[in-house]
């Protein structure tokens, strides 16, 4: 089957935080394509990529920079897919500069920012996104959001007990 998800990465030394993202990605089943593209660097294979995209069956793109993080914005600027920003903790401003360059989009060019390395909220949304047309994707996200509940309240039994264990001392 192919990928439906696309991840463009602005340097090899952004694939450590974006490994979270296949990770995440894999846990439901998803595989993706991953290629490293820099808007800077080598920015006619930035639009080459994300005004081929489409065509090529993919249905959302991850784009993860650092720095004057300009890729997610360049990528949305050639294509009608939705694009996912994740600043990239790099460098002096550990990642605040690529937080604003990424969030601060012209009007009628979003690019869904995450946080700061915030990888797997990408593949999250990503799949929220395909779920949108896709009912096996749909129960998985119910079953992995009760997933989420159920560790908080194994967090609130265990406090529990520690309360109770630190009285007794
Ligand atoms: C950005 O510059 C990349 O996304 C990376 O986060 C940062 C540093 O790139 P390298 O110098 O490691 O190639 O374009």
């Amino acid at each position: 089957m192919a990928a439906s998800v696309l991840i463009i990465m602005g340097s090899d030394s952004d694939y450590p935080v974006m490994q979270a993202a296949l990770k995440a990605l894999a846990d439901f089943g998803l595989e993706a394509d991953i290629r490293i593209c820099s808007a800077h660097r080598s920015p006619a294979l930035a639009a080459e990529l994300a005004a081929g995209a489409r065509q090529k069956g993919y249905q959302v793109i991850l784009a993860a920079a650092g720095l004057a993080a300009h890729l997610p914005g360049v990528l949305a600027a050639w294509t009608s897919l939705p694009v996912i920003g994740i600043p990239v903790s790099a460098g002096p401003l550990a990642g605040q500069d690529a937080l604003l360059a990424i969030v601060q989009m012209p009007p009628g060019v979003p690019v869904a920012t995450m946080a700061i390395d915030g990888a797997v909220n990408a593949a999250i949304l990503a799949v929220q996104i395909l779920a949108t047309a896709d009912q096996d994707l749909a129960r998985q996200l119910d079953d992995y959001k009760t997933r989420l509940r159920a560790a908080v309240t194994k967090k609130q039994v265990e406090l529990e007990k520690r309360l109770a264990a630190e009285q007794k001392m």
